[in-house]
């Protein structure tokens, strides 16, 4: 058994949309552990970090400046595999197309809204999820 931790959010669309506790019923019911929950407003240095990998995108000040517009409940859970096992949960990163059964696919979007407005974050590897974690919370870092 290869017990992970990995760093989810939910977007502030999902939080404004009342879908929080929506996403932490699903990490729960798939039997994830939650080790860490707090709804926050992010600052924007702090976003930067979080989405460091995409800082060339054209799309990476538009998602800064969604992330920050309101506040995120940010979520670490650990578990067997739950690093790919909450991006599947999760759905592909488009809810227009995302699969049904998923997040994404399941609740959608506002249809006029950008695809920055996802519902979820999720880590993509053991490596991101570690980093994540310390940006968001630093007393869980080993
Ligand atoms: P994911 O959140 O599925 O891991 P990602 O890491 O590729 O997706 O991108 C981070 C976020 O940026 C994503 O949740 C939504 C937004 N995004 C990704 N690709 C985009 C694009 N082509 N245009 C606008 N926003 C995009
Ligand atoms: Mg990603």
């Amino acid at each position: 058994v290869t017990t992970e931790r990995t760093l989810i959010l939910v977007k502030p669309d999902g939080v404004a949309r009342g879908l929080a506790g929506e996403v932490l019923r699903r990490i729960e019911a798939k039997g994830y552990v939650l080790e860490a929950v707090e709804l926050r407003r992010a600052p924007r240095d702090l976003l930067e970090l979080h989405y460091a990998e995409h800082a060339n995108r054209p799309f990476f000040a538009p998602l800064v400046d969604f992330m920050s517009s309101g506040p995120v409940l940010a979520v670490v859970a650990s578990g067997e595999r739950v690093i790919e096992g909450f991006r599947s949960l999760a759905g592909t990163t488009d809810p227009t197309t995302a699969a049904p059964g998923t997040i994404r696919g399941d609740l959608g979007r506002t249809w006029d809204a950008p695809v920055q407005q996802n519902i979820v974050h999720g880590s993509d590897s053991v490596e991101s999820a570690e980093r994540e974690i310390s940006i968001w919370f630093p007393f869980l870092v080993r």
